[in-house]
């Protein structure tokens, strides 16, 4: 049995003292270190930073090899009595970041590692550093699925993650003379050897091709073609037990089907097999909260699927040798509908492979399937059109045909005569409006679900009010909420080891598994002397900051100002434009009067645009050229910067975020379904400005809602404003600070007197503004001047922002993991 190696806990901490070490740390150090030696002297280049950083990868690898199989040992034991199903979390996004720095705080090898290092001539931070960054995600879904990896180790629940291990993650974005250019992210290139290649591992996933019926009735799929996935395993450790959970991550390989044309030397049709192989593999979609709607990308979700599922049932099989129990023992969960096609596959492989009857099989799916949904925005809804489908799934389009009539049959008896709804809820979409017959993936996710689940209270009711609210009336104890959370180890312990010093130095160290602990911080918020250590940490990681920019922008920036943070993707609905309006707004009152007493400020920003989202790529343009004139501007000096940071990624993030005073967090309300920024920002001490939307509401009700700058219209008068007909240009004429905003922008002040640049973006705040940045900009900038006066106080801002600290403690994604056992995977959330 595992057991537990070092619990936090303790006021005096053991966490730091060498002389702590139990006999089984000393042996895995004395390991390590053999093998870190044994690699560097294979080097042929000699202890570069980069073999040091290979060498010591492998020597993690090894230890965490071995507990990998340990885990998964304690896990087969478990038998069917457990109360926890082993999980399968389905997504086809994990946003992993770097890894090595992570491993060896986990393993307690930092300390060896560098001295090592030292011995060799080498700095720990120049090896970290030459990692580069696993992104196979594009946001806040795919950080939240690597967070949820590191909670499902230390939590010590049986799980695993599945997921496309893509060739090029997301684009690398370059800015030249203002604007975004992508490049690819060849991840692979100089990153380490950390993932366990399975060999052994392979299944084949069908496309295209027919369906045959049998002399006995028995369909079966013959595929076109047939794609091989072999298994990748990206290890995550446990930091307080000798636990880890795994993310297996599927390849394509041409399947030696190709072989045959080969050999008769149709050389083409064997290299066109390979083709279709490669480019499962290709790319990650670049969009975040949208669809992207393209056959390549159906073939992507029904490769993890299928892949994943045939894993899934071969394991059940090897540990209970009976499919009757599969759905009892496993829960199988859905990150968003990008794997929806889940059900469709599990009924085929348990109906055509398997041989079960058709009640038997759904009763098992829908007691494994569940989903979790995302976001509210229809234009992320995903539907396929059905003529897709014949050509590619056709034996999925005839079970979700026949999944689709029973339902409606049902619905029928339940809701007699309605028709409307019918139409409505159908996992088909008929097309009635001149369009194309679609499958529609939400649907074929809720009816298989035996739980659905939104991810911060707002946005659970509002899916229930809105988007579902037809399928809430259907089942309603159906629908949970299950607010996110970030893993402290990351976000705290690891991205900001000042601040968590001063932590441990006054509520001892157990927060890092017990984040709840951070309440004990509100006691002594108002400590001055606890207040002048945090400014000072504050300042010294600002100077970190201040010097990435220096090298990235050749910026000066001073570190005294406030530092007003946004990053996240760029997109409307999160309103980065509205964060610029109020820089041109406070940069045009400066010019109006340079010599009042300005709170000096400096703006940053970062993020990516989706490449074919055009108007999020001209919020990019104008925070440069709005910068441009700004920070060459010698009357504004200090007083205000604006800095796009170029490139932002986790890696970026874990620098950028302990150095924030203020977080921005200003969606329209109603439309950022959760937010994880949000909570990273709150524990390493940024006060929050933010509107009442996601997990900013339950942030502000944990932390008090006194602590946080909240402004603007809430969800519900944002709907009633639309529903009565809204009107920007409204505001516009109203207030003359945001006239002048605009009329600056329409004049081209920014753009070298181009005055059609940013023609459709104004146009868009004068007309429709569906975000409505004109009805919350007056609310913004006065909140804003609040937030400058709180500044001013540096005593009453350092209470402040521990209050914030102390306020996080619900935000661990161990508590979000705790709730999903408990409410979604748990046996007894099944009856
Ligand atoms: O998921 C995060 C939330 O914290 C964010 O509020 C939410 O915007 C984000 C299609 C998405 N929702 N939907 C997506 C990503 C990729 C894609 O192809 C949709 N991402 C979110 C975690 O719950």
């Amino acid at each position: 049995a595992l057991t537990v190696q070092r619990k936090p806990g303790s006021k005096t901490s053991t966490a730091m003292k060498p002389s702590a070490l139990t006999p089984e740390d000393k042996a895995l150090r004395a390991a390590f270190e053999a093998a870190y030696e044994r690699e560097i002297s294979q080097s042929s280049h000699g202890a570069t930073p980069q073999a040091a950083l290979h060498a010591a990868a492998i020597a993690c690898r090894e230890t965490l090899a071995r507990r990998w199989a340990a885990t998964q040992q304690a896990d087969a034991a478990r038998g069917d009595k457990a109360p926890v199903r082993r999980v399968h979390y389905l997504s086809m996004e994990f946003l992993m970041g770097r890894a090595l720095s992570n491993a060896l705080a986990a393993l307690k090898l930092t300390a060896p590692l560098e001295a090592k290092l030292a011995e060799q001539g080498l700095a720990l931070g120049d090896v970290l550093e030459r990692e580069p960054d696993a992104a196979l995600g594009n946001g806040g879904l795919g950080r939240l699925a690597a967070c949820f990896l590191d909670s499902f180790a230390e939590l010590e629940l049986p799980s695993f993650g599945y997921g496309l291990r893509y060739r090029y993650g997301t684009f690398a974005q370059v800015i030249s003379q203002g604007r975004q250019l992508e490049q690819p992210d060849d991840w692979t290139r100089n990153a380490p050897d950390w993932e366990l290649p399975r060999h052994d591992l392979r299944y084949h996933v069908g496309f295209g091709g027919r369906v045959e019926v049998d002399a006995s009735g028995v369909r079966r799929w013959q595929p076109a073609e047939s794609i091989e996935a072999e298994a990748f395993d990206f290890v995550v450790p446990a930091h307080y037990s000798q636990r880890v959970s795994t993310l297996r991550q599927w390849q394509a390989t041409a399947a030696p089907i190709a072989f045959k044309p080969f050999c008769e030397g149709d050389y083409t049709r064997a290299a066109r097999h390979q083709v279709l192989a490669d480019s499962i593999n290709w790319v990650l979609y670049p969009d975040d909260s949208t669809e992207a709607g393209r056959e390549l990308r159906l073939k992507q979700e029904a490769f993890l699927v299928s892949a994943s599922l045939q894993d899934l049932v071969a394991r059940h099989l090897r540990e209970f040798g009976s499919l009757h129990n599969l759905g009892k023992t496993n829960a199988i969960h859905l990150n968003d509908t990008h794997p929806a096609l889940a059900p469709a596959e599990l009924m085929r492989l348990l109906l055509d492979e398997h041989g079960l009857g058709w009640d038997e099989a759904w009763k098992i799916c829908c007691q494994a399937v569940a989903y979790t949904n995302h976001t509210l925005m229809p234009e992320a809804l995903e539907t396929w059109p059905v003529r897709m489908f014949e050509h590619l799934l056709p034996r999925h389009l005839e079970i979700i045909y026949e999944i689709n009539h029973r339902f409606l049959e049902e619905l029928q008896q339940r809701f007699p005569g309605d028709n409307a709804l019918a139409a409505r809820v159908s996992l088909i979409d008929e097309g009635s409006h001149g369009g194309e017959r679609r499958v529609r993936m939400a649907s074929l996710a809720l009816v298989a679900s035996h739980r659905v689940n939104g991810v911060a209270a707002l946005h659970s009711e509002l899916m229930v009010q809105t988007i579902f609210a037809d399928y809430a009336r259907i089942w309603p104890g159906r629908f949970h909420n299950v607010t996110n959370g970030v893993t402290p180890r990351r976000w705290l312990q690891q991205a900001n080891p000042a601040l968590s010093s001063l932590l441990d130095s006054r509520i001892g160290d157990g927060w890092r598994k017990n984040l709840a602990e951070l309440g004990e911080l509100s006691a002594l918020a108002g400590n001055r002397e606890l207040g002048e250590e945090f400014l000072a940490v504050k300042r010294a990681n600002k100077e970190r900051l201040a010097g990435v920019i220096r090298r990235e922008l050749g910026l000066a920036v001073n570190v005294d100002s406030l530092f007003d943070i946004q990053i996240k993707r760029i997109h409307e609905y999160k309103r980065q434009l509205l964060n610029l309006l109020h820089v041109i707004s406070r940069y045009q009152a400066i010019r109006d009067n340079p010599d009042a007493n300005w709170v000096p400020r400096t703006v940053i920003i970062a993020g990516k645009a989706a490449s074919a989202y055009q108007m999020a790529k001209s919020i990019v343009r104008l925070a440069h050229d709005v910068a441009r004139v700004i920070n060459s501007d010698p009357r504004v000096g200090d007083k205000l910067k604006l800095v796009f940071l170029p490139n932002y990624s986790v890696t970026l993030a874990e620098s950028i975020i302990p150095a924030a005073d203020l977080s921005e967090q200003i969606s329209t309300a109603g439309t950022e379904a959760s937010g994880t920024g949000n909570m990273k920002f709150g524990m390493n001490g940024a006060v929050t400005i933010g509107t009442w939307d996601g997990a900013n509401i339950e942030m502000a009700e944990a932390m008090g809602v006194e602590n946080m700058f909240v402004f603007g219209l809430r969800a519900d008068a944002v709907a009633k404003i639309k529903q009565l007909g809204y009107d920007p240009k409204l505001y516009v004429e109203e207030n003359r600070q945001l006239k002048r905003v605009i009329d600056a922008i329409s004049a081209g002040v920014f753009s070298n007197g181009d005055t059609e640049r940013y023609r459709s973006l104004v146009d868009s705040l004068l007309g429709r503004d569906v975000y409505l940045l004109m009805a919350d900009f007056a609310d913004y900038v006065a909140t804003q001047a609040k937030v400058d006066q709180l500044f001013a106080d540096r005593a009453a801002w350092a209470e402040r922002a521990l209050r914030n600290i102390a306020g996080m403690g619900p935000f661990s994604s161990d508590r979000t993991i705790a709730e999903y056992v408990d409410r979604v995977w748990s046996v007894k959330s099944l009856t």
